[in-house]
């Protein structure tokens, strides 16, 4: 794949970011992380686009030569054109990696997947032993699903099974498939499977396994006990 084709350059990021100077300043600490040599798991999202452009600026500057692990095809595309090597989980393991959230709580639990990317974000997480989370204040909750649906990836065979799972096991107060739009239908991942933005009572400590545990749920938004670090203001 010729990533240096013109077209990929104009893919880099077209929605518009919100609280942008914060989100930069962030993304600023982020880059005074990394040092030579350094394999980084890089998220997805506007915050650590940000993070990604920063960065770039350090290595082309100080000569660093780093890798990066994307967590996705959009972060791909963005190391891409930020001329930052790219590898795979098959072919190494993150130092560190750094990403955005939708939602952290004061126990450093996390909502996350509001763009769909949720299993590859949670795979590298977990293949790092640290992951920076970079928030701009709009983010912090002081209950976790105050503001936000948890995200969770079902093998489409099983939106049915997970539904009814979810009522009888949660009794959730929604859960919606995520519509890309009424003519295109629902959203599909990259792995091919579909989203359900559920919204429940109450998240408590075990629900992450708990979800996971239903057949045909590939992976939820839920990030409660990972060994992060926030950078935010
Ligand atoms: C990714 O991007 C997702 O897990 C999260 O949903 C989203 C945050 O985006 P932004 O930084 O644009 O607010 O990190």
């Amino acid at each position: 794949m010729n990533w240096d084709n013109p077209l990929f350059k104009s893919l880099s990021w077209s929605g518009e970011i919100t609280n942008r100077e914060q989100k930069e300043k962030v993304a600023k600490l982020v880059s005074e992380k990394v040092s030579k040599g350094d394999v980084i798991g890089v998220g997805s999202g506007s915050t650590a686009l940000l993070a990604l452009e920063s960065i770039s600026k350090r290595v082309k500057e100080e000569k660093l030569q780093i890798t990066a692990i994307p967590t996705s095809k959009e972060a791909a595309l963005h190391c891409n054109y930020y001329d930052i090597p790219t590898t795979t989980l098959l072919e190494s393991r993150p130092n560190w990696g750094f990403d955005g959230a939708d939602e952290v709580d004061e126990k450093l639990c996390l909502i996350k997947g509001r763009g769909g990317a949720l299993f590859a974000e949670k795979l590298v997480m977990a293949s790092s032993s640290k992951t920076y989370i970079l928030v701009d204040e709009s983010k912090f909750v002081s209950k976790l699903g105050e503001k936000y649906a948890v995200p969770i990836e079902v093998d489409p065979r099983a939106i049915h099974l997970v539904e009814s799972e979810l009522i009888k096991n949660f009794n959730p107060l929604l859960v919606k498939l995520r519509m890309a739009n009424a003519k295109d239908g629902p959203v599909i991942t990259e792995t091919g499977n579909l989203l359900m933005d559920v919204k429940f009572q109450e998240i408590t400590p075990l629900m992450e396994q708990q979800v996971k545990a239903i057949p045909g749920v590939i992976e939820s938004g839920l990030f409660l006990n990972y060994s992060v670090e926030i950078l935010s203001l």
